[in-house]
């Protein structure tokens, strides 16, 4: 049962964690042996036609010739639109195939990165206009194992701190928008109707962000999305 020629590489796993127990089934091992020639015949001889190029295969068994996996990036958690006033928490989710540790590394267009602790950094847009619109932002990760890397590249919409409806302007539409929610003091709160006009994150609509929105009349910044 193990001097079994079929040699692609999910085989050469099924069949080498097979030949460790006993009972191995050759059914089984069969059916996921499609294409261990990679000759386009059916090396599987299990009827159906092989589909699995076995240029990266191992035929020889000895953990050889296998072509390394980069890193995966999953998934970037950022809020593609934010106020100048604040920053950004970015968060990657990924993994490696190779089983090793990970190293993030974070750039951008403009701007700089600060807190930056393994997949998660916080994106500190310039102080003030002009902002690039978008700002771009690099994440490159790294396998140690491997020594592959995967890159995402995400944006970020930075508006001005008076801009509450984020169209890009400083106008009287921010105005209405402070007017309507002024005595809101929920604005800390997960909520449907988020405070966009608590423009300095004290948690509530009052003359403060009045005065922000009155600095920033006239602006004009980047939209969002
Ligand atoms: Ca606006
Ligand atoms: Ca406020």
């Amino acid at each position: 049962m193990c001097r079994t020629a079929f040699a692609s590489v999910v085989f050469a796993v099924v069949l080498l964690s097979g030949c460790l127990r006993s009972g191995f089934d050759t059914t089984h091992a069969a059916s996921h042996a499609d294409d261990a020639r990679g000759d386009g015949g059916d090396a599987g001889r299990d009827g159906r036609a092989d589909t699995v190029d076995a240029a990266g295969g191992d035929a020889t068994l000895d953990g050889a010739g296998e072509a390394p996996h980069p890193p995966t990036i999953d998934e970037v958690a950022f809020a593609p639109c934010a106020s100048e006033r604040f920053d950004v928490p970015i968060t990657v989710t990924a993994s490696d195939p190779a089983g090793g540790a990970l190293t993030y590394d974070f750039s951008a267009s403009a701007g700089s990165f600060v807190d930056i602790a393994g997949p998660a950094a916080t994106f500190k847009p310039a102080a003030s206009a002009p902002h690039p619109c978008p700002y771009e932002l690099s994440i490159v990760v790294t396998s140690a194992a491997s020594g592959l890397s995967a890159t995402a590249e995400i944006e970020v919409h930075v508006t001005a701190e008076g801009d509450f409806n984020g169209d890009g302007d400083g106008d009287g539409a921010d105005y209405t928008i402070w007017s309507d929610s002024f005595g809101r003091s929920d604005c800390c709160e997960p909520q449907a109707d988020p405070c966009h006009a608590d423009a300095d994150g004290s948690c509530t609509v009052d003359g403060s962000d009045y005065l922000i929105w009155q600095t920033a009349f006239g602006a004009s910044g980047c939209a969002c999305p």
